[in-house]
């Protein structure tokens, strides 16, 4: 018997999808206005995941836009393995368009190809290889469509045909084709990706349908239940290598009555079993925080990074750490990795200006969690800042800003809470190197820093409550931030901030 625990990846990692090859599992999450975009996930027994590259790592595959942060850009994946080559579906959305396109790769760890797009409106695309070689395209516009597709070149074969809706819930989206036991069953998410999320399947013997639901749809929700995971749905099957099947979804852990998170949506790992052709998913249709089970497969423990471990970076090497990410398309010149440091040099966006900055990102992937950062930075004109944040987008983020103030050097605290804003605690302080820390909690940010001269002296700058910092208060598809920026409010800054040091160490849930 194994036990594990939910979610399998913590943290801001909405709308899973994966695939298996062999032993190897393959997943992928979507990542909106974050870059690189489309994280790659890889384990050997479901449970155990090592973060091994992402999708989109390269200007040219993808332009990320600015105007309505959190609810842009790089919707939901799916990945697919056929002949040899991995295959991630994904929507673009931006203002004016739902760009839907597929890139490809030998290698899941990347490179992948730049983007085929492809004629089809709507979001949550997903292929379908069925074994007569034709591959399909399902998606959502205005209700659940499918049409057979070329994936090397994206051309549309034939014509769109609309297939199952779902048991009448609104929003049927994010469907997924499979072929099982002869039969073909569609799965999709109804509901909407809150509180009321679920997802369904039906079934039939021609991929056009018509498509008989499950006689207990749905087949998974966590609506009903008294459980600490809760908005589950948006699922993907897969079968492992001793025959037992299980599903990945998303779903939301809230702080407390009233239901508000600030994690985001975190990838969850259900059992599934089947039983006269109809899957039953986990315990009574629910996500369980744990699940203990005699299918799960031998522990293997991957080497790579892992998201919801401790990290501790000091800069080193050529490549960023893959947990960081920046906010928009990198800016060259904002951020650098050299020479051991972190160097932001701040232009002239501020921290609550929806703009590409000097701000780079890594998601909190725990309730109670420490977060550090060694800066070295001494302001030479008023209003030039650098420091640590927690982010959930331009109108919501708590940071302790280490900046100049009439001349005099000085560390605050800053709250933004949409249109409130408040900066305060302002203490002098003209050590050019210091620790800042950020202490995260169910119920609040703390902020403290120690300067130089006294290093195992913490001072507190104060904090806010978590709360305020959550998708129910000001966010929309993602989780919250633990961020590093600067910022020459106004104007560039001549000198960068350097950090020297960044530690992530998650505390006693
Ligand atoms: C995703 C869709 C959804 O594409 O949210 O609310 C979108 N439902 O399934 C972004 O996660």
């Amino acid at each position: 018997m194994t036990t594990y625990q939910n979610p399998i990846l913590p943290g801001f990692h909405p709308d899973p999808s994966i695939c298996r090859v062999g032993e190897d599992f393959y997943l992928v999450t979507s990542s909106f206005e974050y870059f690189p975009g489309i994280p790659v996930f890889h384990s050997r027994d479901l449970i155990h995941w090592e973060q091994i590259g992402h999708c989109l790592t390269r200007n040219s595959q993808v332009h990320l836009v600015t105007g309505a942060p959190n609810c842009l850009n790089i919707y939901a994946p799916t990945i697919r393995w056929h002949d040899g080559l991995f295959y991630v579906i994904v929507t673009c959305v931006t203002g004016d368009n739902h760009g839907n396109f597929i890139v490809t790769a030998k290698d899941p760890a990347g490179p992948w190809s730049e983007p085929i797009p492809l004629p089809f409106p709507g979001i949550d695309p997903s292929l379908f290889f069925d074994a007569d070689g034709t591959v399909y395209y399902t998606g959502t516009d205005d209700g659940i469509y499918l049409c057979a597709v070329n994936p090397e070149t994206g051309e549309a074969i034939g014509e769109r045909h609309r297939i199952w809706q779902g048991t009448g819930a609104n929003n049927p989206e994010g469907p997924h084709l499979y072929r099982i036991n002869g039969m073909y069953y569609l799965l999709l998410a109804q509901g909407g990706t809150e509180l009321c999320h679920m997802a369904a399947i039906a079934r039939s013997e021609s991929v056009y349908g018509p498509y008989t639901s499950c006689p207990h749809n749905p087949v998974l929700t966590n609506i009903g239940h008294n459980l600490p995971i809760k908005a589950a749905g948006h699922a993907d099957l897969v079968e492992d290598t001793n025959g037992n099947w299980w599903a990945v979804c998303l779903g939301i852990r809230p702080l407390a009555y009233p239901f508000r998170h600030n994690l985001g949506r975190e990838t969850m790992l259900v059992p599934v079993r089947w039983e006269d052709g109809w899957p039953f998913f986990g315990e009574d249709g629910a996500v369980l925080p744990q699940f203990t089970t005699d299918a799960a497969l031998p522990t293997e423990i991957p080497e790579g990074y892992a998201p919801g471990s401790a990290v501790t970076d000091t800069f080193s090497g050529e490549a960023l750490h893959p947990s960081w990410n920046y906010c928009y398309n990198p800016v060259p010149g904002l951020v650098e990795q050299k020479d051991g440091t972190l160097r932001l040099l701040g232009n002239a966006a501020a921290l609550s200006e929806d703009a590409p900055k000097a701000w780079l990102g890594r998601r909190q992937e725990h309730f109670c969690c420490t977060a550090e950062a060694d800066l070295e930075f001494l302001p030479e004109a008023d209003g030039e800042e650098a420091g640590l944040s927690i982010y959930m987008n331009p109108g919501h983020h708590y940071e302790i800003v280490r900046t100049r103030q009439n001349g005099q050097p000085c560390v605050l605290l800053r709250r933004r809470i949409g249109s409130l804003c408040a900066a305060e605690h302002v203490i002098p302080c003209a050590d050019a190197r210091m620790t800042l820390r950020l202490t995260c909690s169910r119920e609040w940010y703390q902020f403290s820093f120690a300067a130089q001269s006294a290093p195992e002296t913490f001072v507190s700058v104060g904090g806010g409550e978590a709360g305020y910092l959550t998708t129910e208060a000001g966010g929309c598809f993602t989780g919250n931030y633990i961020a590093l920026f600067a910022s020459g409010n106004g104007k560039p800054m001549k000198n960068a901030a350097v950090f020297h040091r960044f530690a992530y160490l998650p505390g006693a849930e």
